[in-house]
């Protein structure tokens, strides 16, 4: 059996890797597309990770490759149909980055809300002028209502944080109604999510399906004390329309951990002051990193041994 891993994940999940009695190679440089066909080619599996494109073309051919074993819950960059048509099953790492997504999206709604990137940045430049009874005033979060967009795993860990730690109300939009151990309404169109939330959250997972799911109708239904979050995907908001809502002032501010065309992050946003921006670390802990790795590598070890994978997409 032949395995390659595209980024070097921890150090622990390397070594557990080498001790599979497969070949094992890796890189610790991103690939480009030819050298990613080569892969299905030359490989039993690849374990692969976000920015790893796997395209329909990239399946033509007979490839060897018989698992794909991705580093992340989210799969958008890879074709999965063309995937399951060529005989490959594709993994992903669902459950284990849930609790650590749902904090950073707090964090970015804290932040957002009470200014803090902004204060940061004036301490750091020495510009802080001292206290006055209206500087930099933000919103309160206790008692916000949040709309959550996209209400799996991840929306429902941070609305849980949001109701029962900060009192928020929760709204949700969702293709089917979940059943919830905490209140929330759900609403039909996210552009009514838009117009009665104080935060909306983004929780969608990207593709062709989600694409500006989020777009410039939703974000001019927002009000103008209005706040988006997003740690999903970057491509899930219309993010030429979210920019000139953030310039006119047509909504408050942001908290994004995800961009269109990621790393690329758009110099008009990074000219915002009403911006918190974050480079997608959603996941980004030892323990989290790690147990990502361990079921990706648990997909491998069963796929190796021909037993079924425990989590194909
Ligand atoms: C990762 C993520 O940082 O799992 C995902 O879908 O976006 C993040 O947890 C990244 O995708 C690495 O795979």
């Amino acid at each position: 059996m032949k395995i390659f891993v595209t980024r070097r994940l921890p150090d622990s999940v390397m070594a557990r890797a080498r001790g599979m009695g497969a070949e094992l190679h890796d890189s610790d440089t991103a690939l480009n597309d030819t050298d990613r066909a080569a892969l299905l080619r030359d490989y039993d599996a690849v374990v692969c990770t976000l920015g790893d494109r796997f395209s329909a073309d990239m399946f033509a051919g007979d490839p060897r490759c018989r698992l794909i074993a991705n580093f992340g819950v989210g799969y958008n960059h890879i074709d999965a149909d063309a995937a399951q048509a060529a005989g490959i099953t594709v993994t992903n790492t669902p459950g284990v980055l849930t609790d650590a997504t749902a904090d950073l999206a707090m964090a970015l709604m804290l932040m957002a809300l009470r200014r803090a990137g902004e204060g940061e940045r004036m301490v750091r430049a020495d510009a802080w002028p001292g206290w006055t009874p209206t500087q930099m005033l933000g919103q309160t979060v206790t008692g916000r209502t949040l709309g959550i967009v996209g209400m799996g795993r991840i929306g429902q860990a941070m609305a849980r944080r949001a109701h029962h730690g900060f009192g928020m109300q929760i709204l949700y939009y969702n293709r089917s109604a979940k059943d919830l151990n905490f209140p929330a309404q759900r609403l039909d169109t996210v552009e009514d999510l838009a117009a009665q939330a104080d935060v909306v959250a983004i929780h969608a997972p990207g593709g062709a399906d989600t694409r500006h799911l989020f777009g410039a109708a939703a974000i001019a239904a927002m009000k103008p004390t209005g706040v988006l979050i997003n740690t999903s995907r970057g491509d899930v908001v219309d993010e030429g329309a979210l920019i000139e809502a953030l310039e006119s002032g047509a909504i408050y501010a942001a908290g994004l951990d995800v961009y269109e065309a990621e790393p690329a992050v758009p110099a008009r946003l990074r000219a915002l002051d009403n911006a918190v921006l974050l480079p997608h670390l959603g996941s980004a802990t030892l323990e989290v990193r790690e147990a990502m790795g361990n079921m990706a590598l648990d997909n491998v070890e069963a796929f190796v041994a021909g037993r079924q994978v425990p989590n194909p997409v």
